[in-house]
């Protein structure tokens, strides 16, 4: 984004904001029971996703920066994610389907006429660089990731995508090894590589680590299902303390949409009941299973440092170029409603042969969700200020859901360790010997 000039930008953002209200509206073409009921207490009702996209672009761009009065005031609350938890939602009274798709409508208008008439080449953080205009196309895109895992939490049939993925391959050799140094952890913003890079990424800085191995694929189902079978799930050696008890209580002895018929397991995806494919990267574990995973491989979860290292310290680890839906680096943008085989994407590997960082699922790593040192909240507490601390574990990278604008080596993404809902799995990393 950074490279075009300010006729081309406001262009590709005209598109960019086209595009993800198509993407919301697809998800949302349903009856309106199905997008006002609640398919799970984790989540909220479609219907007020869709109102809160359209809510968040009238709060950032309408108000903040156009100096538009509040369309519709009284329903601000409704729509404010820190007023009502998820689960109290369906019993707002929030705007039926049609009234929300025409308030985010009306909104849009607007924000085409202030997109129109504002300096992009402004001083002012907000619009330099079209800064709140990438603010709320990435909000947009998270949502609709949302309602994604939203609808297969549904399980209703319909919304699988069988788009051509690229076969897997077999790593020769199954790990890499990242030297011992110094590296650029995070990203400057601004002017830098990344101009609608979130708070939580900046600023960059320099971080020391010792060698270390990274897996060079993410984990398997075929991988993973050694650990099932093995009795991982009865043996508290693997598991934390918390892990342990979370998996006792609620009786989890496999991922989230697994079930077992005989000697075969079986998924569903988007309603759809099909064998578990061996060659496809585990995902809907939570942090805590892939955490004792790892432990009964004989290795660990990286670090995001280490995760984000292994990338090789470019935009994305195949190098700048926008992944965009040429498909050639990575599976991103519900192309597909899977992730890729492991082995799928050697032309979009780091610089280390590191592969499928991006996209297919988002990687839960060891850390916590944390600020970087010199970090300054922008432009407001609640998207990451609020979360820091030893509550969420960060996850990279992306999934298959993901849109290609809402990710590169530097976002970070988190939750609950005990979340499953979310299109996540994970790599293995050991220390070296
Ligand atoms: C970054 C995915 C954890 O969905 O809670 C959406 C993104 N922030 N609206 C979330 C977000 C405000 C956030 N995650
Ligand atoms: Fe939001």
């Amino acid at each position: 984004m950074g490279n075009a000039g300010p006729t081309g930008l406001k262009e590709r953002i005209a598109a960019e904001l086209a595009a993800v209200r198509e993407r919301s509206l697809a998800y949302t073409d349903a009856d309106d029971d199905m997008l006002v009921r609640q398919h799970s207490l984790l989540m909220s009702p479609l219907v007020w996703d869709l109102a809160h996209v359209g809510n968040y672009e009238e709060l950032w761009v309408l108000r903040e920066v156009g100096g538009i009065e509040p369309l519709r005031p009284e329903i601000d609350h409704l729509y404010d994610a820190f007023k009502y938890p998820r689960k109290d939602r369906p019993s707002l009274p929030l705007l039926d389907p049609a009234e929300a798709r025409k308030y985010i409508s009306g909104v849009r208008g607007r924000v085409l006429d202030v997109l129109d008439r504002v300096d992009l080449t402004a001083p002012d953080p907000l619009r330099s660089g079209g800064y709140v205009f990438g603010l709320v196309l990435q909000h947009e895109h998270q949502h609709d990731e949302t309602m994604l895992a939203t609808l297969q939490l549904s399980r209703r049939p319909g919304l699988v995508r069988d788009g051509e993925l690229p076969p897997g391959r077999p790593a020769a050799d199954p790990e890499v090894h990242i030297p011992a140094g110094v590296f650029t952890m995070g990203t400057g913003g601004g002017t830098g590589a990344n101009p609608w890079a979130y708070d939580n990424e900046r600023p960059a800085h320099r971080l020391y680590l010792p060698g270390y191995r990274i897996d060079r694929h993410p984990v398997t189902n075929g991988a993973y299902l050694e650990f099932v079978e093995d009795g991982g799930y009865r043996d508290p050696r693997w598991w934390l303390p918390q892990g342990w008890e979370w998996v006792e209580r609620n009786g989890v002895e496999a991922p989230l949409f697994w079930t077992r018929d005989g000697d075969i397991w079986w998924r569903v995806r988007f309603g759809r009941e099909e064998p578990v494919p061996p060659e496809e990267p585990v995902q809907h574990v939570s942090w805590y299973e892939a955490d004792a995973y790892a432990r009964w491989a004989g290795k660990r979860l990286p670090t995001e440092a280490e995760w984000e290292k292994a990338c090789g310290g470019r935009t994305y680890p195949w190098g700048e170029a926008d992944p965009g839906h040429q498909g050639r680096w990575a599976n991103l943008g519900h192309r597909a409603a899977r992730p890729a085989p492991a082995g799928a994407f050697p032309d979009g590997a780091s610089p280390y042969g590191v592969e499928q960082l991006i996209g297919d699922v988002w990687e839960w790593t060891d850390s916590w969700f944390q600020p970087y040192p010199g970090y300054r909240c922008f432009p407001y507490e609640e998207y990451s200020k609020v979360f820091f601390g030893e509550t969420h574990r960060v996850l990279r990278g992306g999934s298959w859901a993901t849109h290609p604008s809402a990710v590169r080596t530097t976002f970070r993404n988190w939750d609950y360790p005990i979340r499953r809902q979310i299109f996540a799995g994970f790599r293995c990393a050991r220390s070296e010997e």
